[in-house]
């Protein structure tokens, strides 16, 4: 089954895409099933309101482990079926936290393993930093390594932000025709370009 993986920085709005577009898809229920950096699993249910709240917020590194759910993804003839995983936040450099460590190293394996990845970014930060580059290697690595896939798209989040415009223009100057999506996931905007997407790799 495809397995979309939504990674990023910390922060950037991975976690509330995942629940707001599951909601989008029309579950009211979320089963979330956490692959834990030291290899144990568990499973939890939460309606979409208490996801939101308990799973996302401010602050860094609110999520700690791969955490999957399964979607069904309605379209012309019919449903299909894929996994959308959310993960820890990615910072450039050596973590001081050794947990955070383990549950970044989690990511960067299912990265190379995932058949589509949707990177994120914050539209506010690249304003801030002037682009991709100078946020650090991180996401200029994952987008070099998202052209070498052909199950790539760079999510573009935060778009209700005022700046946001400005961040398209930068990011499309700096990494030119690569896929890329605009997506407010606190508002739900850009979403069912996201799904057409997704329903050509399923
Ligand atoms: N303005 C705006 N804020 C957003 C959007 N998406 C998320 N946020 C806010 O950004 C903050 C972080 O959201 P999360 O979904 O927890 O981010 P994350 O990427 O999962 O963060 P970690 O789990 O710490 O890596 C929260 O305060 C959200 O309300 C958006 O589209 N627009
Ligand atoms: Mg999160």
């Amino acid at each position: 089954m495809t397995n979309c993986l939504v990674v990023g920085r910390p922060n950037v709005g991975k976690t509330m895409f995942c629940v707001n577009f599951a909601e989008f898809l029309g579950l009211h229920r979320l089963e979330v099933y956490y692959q834990l950096p030291d290899g144990t699993t568990r499973q939890r249910k939460y309606d979409i309101p208490s996801a939101r709240h308990e799973l996302s917020g401010l602050g860094l590194h609110k999520t700690r482990s791969l955490q999957s759910i399964q979607l069904d993804l309605p379209g012309g003839k019919g449903v299909r079926k894929f996994t959308l995983t959310d993960s820890t936040g990615l910072t450039d450099g050596i973590h001081p936290d050794r947990d955070l460590r383990e549950s970044m190293a989690q990511t960067l394996a299912e990265l190379q393993q995932a058949n589509c990845i949707l990177h994120m970014v914050d539209l506010g930060e690249i304003v801030k930093t002037g682009g991709l580059k100078p946020l650090g290697e991180l996401d200029f690595q994952i987008a070099e390594l998202g052209a070498y896939k052909s199950g790539y798209a760079l999510l573009a989040n935060k778009s209700d932000l005022p700046e946001a415009k400005k961040g398209m223009q930068i990011l499309r100057e700096e990494i030119g025709d690569l896929r890329i999506l605009p997506v407010s996931a606190l508002y739900r905007k850009g979403f069912r370009e996201v799904k057409e997407y997704v329903w050509r790799l399923v």
